[in-house]
């Protein structure tokens, strides 16, 4: 059996709750600068999330629900300053500290580090996104502790397709079974398993009804020694928060 050599972490949904607070709120002050009277309620953000990517999810609306809207000759300049302004608004909501860190990320990180386990990045999410978020909840040289933020449009098919992963690997230099993914929706979770990536899903408000049947284990949150996780789905044996015990558990118990 392979040793367990690398976690892997989405960011959005998984890192922290980005997307309620951060990435809608931060469209809809773009929209309202460029004089569009567009508003992505917090349930119509949940049907929106259907599509991956920032500057899709754009084109998608426009496409779905705003079919009278004239559309501009270049509409690929028109979505990506649309979304160069949202990038602007979300980077000053996370510098103002709106969006914090999953419970138990910055620890198992820390603890991931200190035991030499390689740690990588899988998102779907614009690159500066990241690393505004990943500077102002761990410090300013964390983006240095993944030896790859694979973002964006890195690749051309975002998830669900598997793309990014296989990226992450290739760069690594690493094969499917020496690691551990750690996504919170379908989409990712669809995502990691064509790249035959073993994952740990933890929920949140947007992806909580989702089908996770595949995944190495469903938790509420990764938890904390003073706050234990609720299984939803999977078995942990006597662990009640996600270290790198359970990790190697998850990993070799296969
Ligand atoms: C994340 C996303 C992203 C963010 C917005 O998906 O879908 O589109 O909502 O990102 P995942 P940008 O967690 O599955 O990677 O606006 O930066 O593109
Ligand atoms: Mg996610």
């Amino acid at each position: 059996m392979t040793k367990l050599q690398a976690l892997i972490f989405d960011v959005d949904g998984t890192m922290a709750d980005t997307e309620r607070d951060g990435h809608r709120v931060a469209f809809n002050r773009a929209f309202a600068d460029a004089g569009l009277d567009w508003d992505w309620s917090v349930s119509l953000y949940g049907e929106l999330l259907d599509v991956a990517g920032g500057k899709e999810r754009i084109r998608f609306y426009l496409n779905q629900y705003q079919p009278d809207f004239k559309q501009p000759a270049d509409l690929d300049q028109f979505i990506a300053d649309l979304h160069r302004t949202k990038t602007k608004y979300y980077q000053n909501l996370v510098a103002e500290g709106a969006i914090p860190l999953r419970l138990g990320v910055k620890r198992l990180l820390k603890e991931a580090r200190e035991q030499g386990m390689r740690l990588a990045i899988a998102t779907t999410a614009a690159l500066p996104n990241v690393t505004a978020l990943l500077e102002h909840t761990l410090g300013s040289d964390s983006p240095s502790w993944f030896e790859v933020i694979a973002a964006g449009d890195i690749v051309p098919a975002k998830k669900p397709a598997p793309d990014v992963y296989q990226y992450v690997l290739r760069v690594m230099n690493l094969e499917p079974q020496d690691c551990l993914v750690f996504e919170d929706s379908y989409h990712g979770l669809r995502a990691s398993s064509q790249a035959n990536l073993k994952t740990v899903v933890t929920v949140n408000e947007y992806t909580q009804n989702q089908d996770f049947s595949g995944a190495r284990l469903v938790l509420n949150h990764l938890g904390e020694p003073n706050q234990p996780f609720s299984v939803l789905a999977g078995k942990v044996e006597n662990a009640s928060y996600v270290d790198l015990a359970l990790a190697h558990h998850l990993h070799g118990n296969f």
